[in-house]
C-alpha cells in the first residue's frame, strides 16, 4: 500500500532529531505555562522557574500532574496564559459535575491544532476530491469545528451538517456525494440502522471512510460498522484539554492511532503509583500540550487507559502508536465488590452476529446487592415473538457476559431501535445506586 504523508519530513522524522524537537518545544511549552497564574505557582515549587530549569526530555518528570480538578479550581482564567485580547476562541466541557473546564486559543493555537487534524485526515486517504460530511456535535464541544477545519484545509468539501435529522443526513448524502462521514461510533451504529428502516440503498450513496471517536470503542463494534455500512472506519482520539480531536488517530495500516509526539509529549504512568510504565505495558495515558500559548497544560492526567505499541508502523511513521482506549480509570464499575468495565460487556455481546447495534447497562440496588441488568437489543433478523430460540439467545449472551466479567448479569432483549440513542457521546451505563456519602 502507498501511504500518504500531509508533512512527510515531520511525520517520519528519525526519532533522534524527533525528541530533539520535543525537548525544544517542551522548553518552549513551560515558558507558556509559566506565563499563567495557575503554573506560576505551581513550578516553582518544583524547580522550575523558567524554560532554562528545562534540560532534557526526561525533567518533563519533574513537573507536576495537572488534573481535570487543576482545571476547574483555576475556571475561568487561572490557565490564561496570554493577553484576552488576543484570544479567538474557546472551547469548554461542562463534565458530569457541571462545572466548566475552558480552553482558550489564540490564532497561532487554532493554526497549529489545524494543521494536526489535516495530518490526521489525510493520513486515512482523504484528499481534496473527497467530500467530508461531520455529523458530529458543533458549538463548545471541540468534534463539529476541529474536523471542520482540518477537512477544509486538506481542501475536501466539507458539509457542516452536525448530529441528528438522520433522514437529512441521508439527503446530503445523496445530493452531494458524501464519501467521508464523522461521528461517534454509536451514531454511526445508529445511521445503519435508520438507513435499513428507511429503505436508503447502499447504491445511492457514495461513502467509503468514516472516523470514529470521542467515546471508547470495541474493535468488534469497528468491524460491524465497517460491514453494515461497507467502508473503511478509523480511529479517533482526543479531548478538549489538548484542544480536541487530532491527538492521536489511525493511519491506513489501521493499527493503533499516532500520536502527534511533535505536538504532544505522552506518558503511560501506574493509575495508582504514578510511576511510568514501559512502552507496552497498559496504564494511565499522561498528555502535554506542546502546541498551545493561550492554555498551556503540562502531563495532564487523562483517566484514559492505553498502551503505547513497541513495534513500528507499516506505514513508516516515527510518531507511536496508542492502543485503542479501553476506557477510564474512573468509568470502572464496582459491582458486588468485582471491579467491571463497560467495555468488557461490549467486547463480549459486539462480537455476537445476532446482537443488534445498541445496548445499556443497568445496575441497581436489590436489597444489599447490586444487580447488574444488560438491555441489548437483537438484530434485525431475530423474531421477537419466537420465545425458544430468544430464551436460548438470552442465556448464551448471559454466559458470555459472566465469562468476561465473572458477574452473572441479568439479561434483557428489546426490539431495534428500542434502547434510546444519544446523537452525541453514548451514555451506556445507568447506574442507579444511592451513592455514598
Ligand atoms: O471527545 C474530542 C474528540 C472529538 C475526540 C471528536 C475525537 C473525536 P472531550 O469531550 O473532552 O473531547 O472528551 C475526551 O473522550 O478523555 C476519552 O475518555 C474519550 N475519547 C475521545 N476519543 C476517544 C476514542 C473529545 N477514540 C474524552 N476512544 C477522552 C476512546 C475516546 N475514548
Amino acid at each position: 500500500m502507498k501511504y500518504q504523508y500531509w508533512n512527510p519530513e515531520l511525520e517520519t522524522m528519525p526519532r533522534p532529531e524527533l525528541e530533539a524537537l520535543q525537548l525544544e518545544r517542551l522548553r518552549t511549552a513551560v515558558g507558556w505555562a509559566l506565563r499563567t497564574p495557575f503554573y506560576r505557582e505551581r513550578l516553582p515549587g518544583a524547580g522550575i522557574k523558567s524554560a532554562d530549569d528545562i534540560k532534557t526530555l526526561d525533567d518533563i518528570k519533574r513537573i507536576p500532574f495537572t488534573t481535570k480538578n487543576d482545571l476547574r479550581d483555576a475556571f475561568p482564567y487561572g490557565l490564561l496564559g496570554i493577553p484576552k485580547e488576543e484570544v479567538v476562541r474557546l472551547h469548554a466541557s461542562s463534565g458530569t459535575t457541571g462545572i466548566p473546564t475552558t480552553i482558550y486559543f489564540s490564532r497561532e493555537d487554532i493554526k497549529r491544532w489545524t494543521g494536526y487534524v489535516a495530518r490526521c485526515v489525510y493520513g486515512t486517504g482523504c484528499t481534496r476530491d473527497d467530500v467530508f460530511q461531520n455529523m458530529i456535535t458543533y458549538g463548545l464541544f471541540t468534534g463539529g469545528l476541529g474536523l471542520h477545519a482540518g477537512g477544509e484545509e486538506v481542501g475536501m468539501l466539507v458539509i457542516p451538517s452536525g448530529p441528528g435529522n438522520t433522514a437529512r443526513q441521508f439527503r446530503l448524502m445523496q445530493d452531494f456525494g458524501t464519501t467521508v462521514v464523522h461521528a461517534t461510533p454509536s451514531f454511526l451504529l445508529h445511521v445503519e440502522s435508520i438507513m435499513r428502516a428507511e429503505g436508503v440503498s447502499r447504491d445511492s450513496i457514495r461513502l467509503k471512510r468514516a472516523f470514529a471517536g470521542a467515546e471508547p470503542y470495541s474493535e468488534d463494534t469497528r468491524r460491524r460498522i465497517e460491514k453494515l455500512l461497507g467502508i473503511d472506519v478509523y480511529n479517533s482520539y482526543g479531548l478538549s484539554e489538548m484542544n480536541g480531536p487530532g491527538v492521536a488517530f489511525e493511519c491506513q495500516a489501521k493499527d493503533g492511532m499516532h500520536l502527534w509526539e511533535d505536538g504532544y509529549i505522552g506518558e503511560i504512568v501506574d493509575p495508582q503509583t504514578l510511576e511510568p510504565l514501559p512502552d507496552g505495558e497498559t496504564g494511565e495515558l499522561v498528555l502535554s500540550c506542546l502546541c498551545r500559548e493561550a492554555t498551556p497544560i503540562l502531563r495532564y492526567r487523562t483517566r484514559d487507559l492505553s498502551a503505547f505499541y513497541t513495534e513500528p508502523c507499516a506505514c513508516g511513521r516515527t510518531h507511536r502508536r496508542l492502543r485503542r482506549i479501553t476506557g477510564r480509570t474512573d468509568d470502572m464499575l464496582i459491582v458486588n465488590g468485582v471491579n467491571v468495565f463497560p467495555s468488557q460487556i461490549e467486547e463480549a455481546i459486539m462480537a455476537m452476529r445476532e446482537v443488534g447495534n445498541n445496548y445499556l447497562i443497568v445496575i441497581e440496588k436489590e436489597g444489599v446487592l447490586d444487580r447488574l441488568t444488560v438491555k441489548v437489543e437483537v438484530g434485525p433478523d431475530i423474531f421477537m415473538d419466537d420465545a425458544r430460540p430468544l430464551n436460548a439467545l438470552r442465556e448464551r449472551i448471559r454466559k458470555t457476559i459472566q465469562a468476561s466479567i465473572t458477574i452473572n448479569p441479568r439479561v434483557e432483549l428489546h426490539e431495534p431501535g428500542a434502547l434510546p440513542v444519544s446523537e452525541g457521546k453514548a451514555q451506556r451505563v445507568r447506574d442507579g445506586r444511592p451513592k455514598d456519602i
